[in-house]
């Protein structure tokens, strides 16, 4: 069984590759929810419903969230009575927000109700939150601070980041299901997907216990976010220098130094590779920019073969 660690567009490319690759017995996708928030009333989980609607095969293609042919009747009525816009709710995907939030009113854990969300859309693959308690994202930045849909969306992450928080992430447990992954013997490897290390991943290894046992397992793998100096998506890049970091896939070997034994980048970055294996990481030289459904299974299946050899 591989275990793949995943956050929002990026992380869910991949995980859509590894979810052609291998059997729905054979993967296991576990998402941050740091980027969960109450918004209107409804529990929101951005990176459970990117890792959803992509596995489903209903995932908006040009943005990377939200579904395939939204209608937006709800968000233009909302403008017209002068209510919030700021975060774009789509009529399809809007239902979603509703399930979820019945659901977990009615005493459902947040695991359960992905299962079932995930059963509907004909989702295969197990795909977990990686807990069932709240945790919350939180920026620091020259605006005060911000939770984490404010900072990402309303302000489009222009404001400057000083640091980042991860919300009752010490009092979080991983979902039952996410530790018993961690801990079936049958685990033959993580990969940690394509998603930014520090709003994504952080949060995950976060949870009390995880970031020793995934450090622990002989087989982790990670591709970086950034290729050639630049996130292929999302504020990476501009967050690493904000932080104090040099943008490119060495400062990612730096950050997961402990963590992983192999770290996957990109063809443009292959003169990092003897720095990157100086910190004790295999660099794995691939194309690491998948364009197309074609290219995220070609870089699911040359991660697994990374993973075993
Ligand atoms: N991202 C945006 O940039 N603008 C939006 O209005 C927006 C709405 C939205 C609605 C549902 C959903 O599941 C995701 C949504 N996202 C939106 C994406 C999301 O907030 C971020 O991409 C992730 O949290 C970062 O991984």
């Amino acid at each position: 069984m591989i275990l793949a660690l995943a956050g929002g567009v990026g992380g869910a490319k991949l995980a859509a590759g590894l979810a052609r690759a291998l059997s729905p017995g054979e993967l296991t996708v576990v998402v941050n929810t740091g980027d969960d928030f109450d918004h209107l009333g409804l529990h929101v989980s951005p990176d459970l419903d990117t890792v959803m609607y992509t596995l489903a095969g209903v995932a908006n293609p040009q943005a990377g969230w939200g579904r395939e042919g939204e209608t937006w009747n709800f968000m233009q009525s909302m403008a017209t009575l002068g209510g919030p816009t700021w975060f774009q709710l789509g009529d399809k995907d809007l239902a979603t927000h509703i399930e979820r939030t019945r659901c977990l009113r009615s005493g459902e854990s947040l695991t359960s109700v992905t299962r079932a969300l995930c059963g509907r859309l004909g989702v295969r693959h197990a795909v977990l939150p990686m807990s069932d308690d709240p945790v919350r994202t939180v920026v620091h930045t020259e605006k005060g601070e911000l939770d984490f849909q404010h900072y990402f969306v309303r302000e489009r992450c222009k404001p400057r980041v000083s640091r980042i928080e991860y919300h009752k992430a010490s009092a979080a447990r991983p979902s039952p299901q996410f530790a018993a992954a961690l801990a079936d013997p049958a685990l033959e490897g993580i990969v940690i997907c394509p998603s930014n290390p520090y709003l994504s991943i952080a949060p995950i290894l976060a949870i009390p216990g995880v970031r020793d046992v995934v450090a622990r397992c002989p087989r982790v793998l990670a591709v970086s976010p950034i290729i050639a100096g630049k996130a292929v998506k999302g504020p990476a890049a501009k967050l690493m220098q904000e932080l104090g970091a040099q943008p490119g896939a060495l400062e990612i070997a730096r950050w997961y130094r402990g963590i992983v034994r192999t770290l996957v980048i990109d063809r443009s970055d292959a003169a990092l590779a003897p720095q990157i294996e100086a910190l004790g990481i295999v660099a794995a030289v691939e194309d690491a920019l998948m364009r197309d459904d074609a290219g995220r299974e070609r870089l699911a299946r040359a991660c697994l073969a990374r993973l075993v050899r």
